[in-house]
């Protein structure tokens, strides 16, 4: 009995011994762990992009257009270039046609919309009483007959556009003149562009001596188009280097003078006596001056006409370029210079680009502004 207690004994402790060992060899695996862990790198953060999507910029390519594509550049309509005017109309003109029949509101709507587009008090009220008349007198009463009578109306008071003079013998001579900045050069070249593109053969006379640059951008509007161009000192006479432009025109039997001159503001007196010289000293050479254009800025509004003005009582202005008609929210101008001024609008700018002077046409112009 006591043997077997004496084993039961041993073997316990056997059992604790080898407990023991386990316990301390486990204990030491996991410290190692925990030591391994702790020794370990930290594991890489995991970037999460923000779901947004990336839009590159659209490359869009400059449309680069090489004088020889200029050349076949179709004429631009004056739909598509009236946009801004025809905007500021198109709410008094739908508002008009809105109504079934013509009323007081209608004929105060248009009042106002003719003022705003720049007709001037003047034209609007003659505009409108012709307008009145007719509407009484043929019995009308539709909103569309009302501003058909009003298109019509508008299209007869701009009268028929003479076509560009031309001289009977030698170089017929055009003089450009206006205030500064409103497109006089531009004109010439473009001008040279569509008198070269029809064959004939151009003079340019840099008669802005009041700048260098203004001789060299007429430079640049030559070699394009093809021209012979005379230029002077800066600061020299303008009389004289129109002179000598009409000279070599006459010896090298060229079609056309078109001289530009200089536009300082014709508030400045001297500018006028100098148009005045300028053109008798341009008529004293070969061939005449046949046109007189004075060019106008169709932006400057109501001031363009005060403008106009000023320089048919200098000169005899014998027709007006205007130009910037598209940059234009007001296309009235045109109606005041005819009938206060009694110019003919002979030539409109309708952009930048050499093929966007066109003739001045009264229907069309009268429908782009009008019709939506
Ligand atoms: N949008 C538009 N711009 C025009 C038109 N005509 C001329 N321009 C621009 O008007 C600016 C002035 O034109 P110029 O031809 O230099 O004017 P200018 O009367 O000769 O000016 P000065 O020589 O300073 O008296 C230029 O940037 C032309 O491109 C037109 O019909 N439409
Ligand atoms: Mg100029």
């Amino acid at each position: 009995m006591e043997l077997l207690i004496v084993l039961l004994v041993t073997l316990l402790m056997l059992a604790l011994v080898i407990g023991a060992g386990a316990f301390f060899v486990s204990r030491r695996s996991v410290d190692q762990a925990s030591e391994t862990l702790i020794e370990q790198p930290p594991a890489e953060t995991e970037v999460l992009e923000p779901e947004v999507e990336v839009l590159e910029p659209e490359v869009v390519e400059p449309e680069v257009i090489e004088p020889e594509v200029i050349e076949e550049l179709v004429r631009p309509r004056f739909r598509d270039r009236l946009g801004k005017a025809r905007s500021t109309l198109s709410g008094y003109v739908g508002s008009v046609l809105s109504r079934s029949e013509i009323t007081q509101a209608s004929y105060e709507e248009l009042e106002e919309a003719l003022i705003l587009a720049d007709l001037g008090i003047g034209s609007t009220q003659e505009v409108l009483d012709a307008v009145r008349t007719r509407v009484n007198s043929e019995k009308l009463t539709t909103s569309e007959e009302l501003m058909e009578s009003l298109k019509s109306e508008l299209v007869n008071r701009l009268g028929d556009v003479p076509p560009l003079n031309k001289s009977g013998e030698g170089p017929s001579i055009f003089l450009i003149v206006g205030v500064n900045g409103v497109g006089k050069t531009t004109t010439i070249g473009k001008l040279g562009h569509r008198l070269g593109g029809e064959g004939n053969t151009i003079v340019m006379a840099a008669g802005d001596t009041f700048r260098a640059a203004a001789a060299e951008q007429l430079e640049t509007w030559a070699q394009r188009c093809g021209a012979t161009m005379i230029r002077g000192s800066e600061g020299g006479d303008p009389s004289s280097v129109i002179f000598d432009a009409v000279e070599a025109a006459g010896a090298r039997d060229a079609d056309y003078v078109l001289a530009d001159t200089a536009g300082r503001l014709h508030t400045k007196s001297n500018l006028m006596d100098e148009l005045s010289k300028v053109r008798r000293v341009a008529d004293r050479g070969a061939g005449s001056v046949v046109e007189v254009l004075l060019v106008i800025d169709a932006t400057t509004g109501q001031n363009g006409l005060i403008q106009a003005r000023q320089f048919a009582e200098a000169t005899d202005v014998t027709g007006v370029v205007l130009t910037k008609l598209d940059g234009s929210a007001k296309g009235g101008i045109v109606f005041a210079i005819v009938s206060e001024l009694d110019l003919p609008v002979k030539l409109v700018g309708l952009g930048e680009a050499a093929v966007d002077l066109v003739d001045f046409d009264p229907e069309e112009f009268v429908s782009a502004l009008f019709d939506a």
